[in-house]
Order: C-alpha cells, then sequence, then structure tokens
C-alpha cells in the first residue's frame, strides 16, 4: 500500500483526551487569540509591533504542533505561528516582548523583526523573513541528527505560497534522497498575500505536488480542527522518528485576518472585482 493512504490512528478525540489536557490547549488558544487581536494596537498606540502577521484559522495545527515539539528536537517557525510558539512554551510576556522588539525578548534581543518568534536555548531557532527559506535549514539539522544518532526531528513551518520557492523544492528533494527526520508543516491557508493559491499551482492541495517523493510521506489534516491536527502531528512525529523519513503534513487553515497589519485584504477583494 502507498504510505501517503496508511490510517492516521484516531489517539486524541473529545471523549478520548483527559480534561486537563484539554484545559491546558484551551487555556492557550484562548490566550493566543487575545494577543492576536491586541497585537495590531500596539502599533497604533506607537508602541511597537511594527510587523504582525495574524494566525486566527491557523489555530488547530500550531497548537498541534507546539504540543508536540520537545527540547530536544529543533523548530523552525514562519512569521505566522504565534501560537506554535506559545504551545512549545513561550509565555505570553515574552511574546510580547518580541512584538514591541525590547532586549529582553527571546528570539534575539529585539533586533529582529517583529512576530518573528524564537528561542535558541530551546531549539527553537531563528529565522528570516525570506518565506520558506528555513526548510533547507530544517533538513541541514535533520541531517546533524541523523548523523549523531539522537532520537529527535526537525520541524518547519511555512505557509502554501512559499512551495512555489526553488529552494523549498532542494529542501523537500534532499530530505527525500537522505531520508531525514523532518516535518514540513504547510499551513494553507489559500493565499500568499493577495495571490490566491490557483495562481501558484495547478494542485488544490499544494503537498500533492510531491507524491512522486519516494521516501516522503504526505499527511493530510484539517489545520482548523484540534483533534485532527493533533493525530496528524502525532503520527508525522512517529513516522519521522521509527522510519527516519520526511513528512509533509498539509493543514488546511483560513487566513481570517489580512495578509498583516501592512494589508487590507477586503481591499484587494474589491479591486479584484474592479469595484475600485
Ligand atoms: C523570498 C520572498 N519572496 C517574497 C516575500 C514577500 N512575502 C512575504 S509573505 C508572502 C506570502 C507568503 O504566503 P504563504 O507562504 O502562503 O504564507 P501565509 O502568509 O499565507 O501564511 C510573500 C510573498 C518574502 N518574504 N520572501
Ligand atoms: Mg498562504
Amino acid at each position: 500500500m502507498n504510505m501517503n493512504e496508511l490510517e492516521i490512528p484516531k489517539i486524541y478525540s473529545i471523549k478520548k483526551t483527559d480534561k486537563e489536557t484539554l484545559k491546558k490547549w484551551f487555556y492557550l488558544m484562548t490566550l493566543g487569540r487575545l494577543i492576536d487581536d491586541k497585537a495590531p494596537n500596539y502599533l497604533k498606540q506607537a508602541i511597537g509591533w511594527s510587523y504582525h502577521a495574524p494566525y486566527a484559522g491557523h489555530d488547530g495545527i500550531q497548537l498541534a504542533v507546539g504540543q508536540h515539539f520537545e527540547k530536544k528536537d529543533h523548530i523552525f517557525l514562519y512569521y505566522r505561528e504565534m501560537l506554535t510558539a506559545m504551545s512549545c512554551g513561550l509565555t505570553a510576556e515574552e511574546i510580547i516582548l518580541n512584538g514591541i522588539s525590547k532586549a529582553t525578548e527571546p528570539s534575539g534581543a529585539g533586533r529582529h523583526m517583529s512576530n518573528h518568534f524564537a528561542k535558541p536555548e530551546w531549539n527553537i531557532h531563528t529565522v528570516s523573513s525570506s518565506t520558506g527559506n528555513h526548510t533547507l535549514h530544517a533538513v541541514g539539522v535533520a541531517r546533524a541528527i541523523k548523523y549523531y544518532g539522537e532520537k529527535a526531528v526537525a520541524i518547519s513551518g511555512q505557509g502554501e505560497s512559499s512551495v512555489s520557492e526553488g529552494y523549498v523544492y532542494e529542501a523537500f528533494n534532499g530530505a527525500d534522497k537522505e531520508q531525514l527526520p523532518v516535518i514540513f508543516v504547510i499551513q494553507d491557508n489559500g493565499y500568499g498575500i493577495s495571490v490566491p493559491k490557483k495562481d501558484q499551482t495547478a494542485n488544490r492541495k499544494v503537498a500533492n505536488n510531491f507524491t512522486g517523493f519516494k521516501n516522503t510521506r504526505i499527511i493530510h489534516c484539517n489545520g482548523k480542527d484540534v483533534f485532527d491536527s493533533m493525530n496528524a502531528m502525532a503520527e508525522a512525529k512517529r513516522f519521522a522518528l521509527e522510519e527516519s523519513k520526511p513528512v509533509l503534513l498539509q493543514a488546511n487553515c483560513v487566513r481570517m485576518h489580512s495578509h498583516s497589519n501592512s494589508d487590507d485584504h477586503l481591499c484587494t477583494e474589491i479591486s479584484w472585482k474592479g469595484i475600485m
């Protein structure tokens, strides 16, 4: 059987998950959304957070990725992954200090573009804003994990449009060839700023562009559904660890707000329709 057709074990459901765990998830998701909604106000008050890319609509997958991250793993978050960062263990204070670029924030002492969350001492690495570029870094780390025989994985997050970049292909192909324990999480919200997915690629599910890769398993999930995302991420991690092979985890999301606080997607919609 094709490994992409294997069943995903249903470890998590509302009935199978204990109350304490559900409470922790609910707390993270509620706190995350409060900060996500509040973040653009800091700029309006001239306090900071000059760049904010809201994560709302990516909640399930981001919570799931963070909950499966252990500090022996290595993770590379993209700019829309505030909830992943919180789910990995960053506090609300650390998130806000990053947003307003203070010297005490954990990613780079306030020197980094805001909304790029990291904590190098926990292996939550800093990334550039060049979309999808850190897929290569994740593959390099996965190669080291394999070389040194560590029982860990590399995880890399990105949007669906960044998969169009040439270096992302290099990363996927290199990981497939060398059979590396890396999970590429593609958070598909249908848009790259104002460009709809149909103008990026022919397949509706971007991950399916890579079905010909010999060693890479493709898993699909609903990135808005906590349990579906948790089950998919648990299986992705098990597979990457036990088989030492890459996984492409495609999570279907929605972008509930504009791309960032520098954009207005309602304006774009209207201009597309020729009303403006
Ligand atoms: C190499 C590169 N090209 C262009 C940009 C400008 N840019 C920033 S975000 C973005 C869209 C990315 O869309 P997607 O990968 O789907 O992620 P999303 O923001 O939708 O979560 C673009 C084109 C960039 N940061 N880096
Ligand atoms: Mg997108």
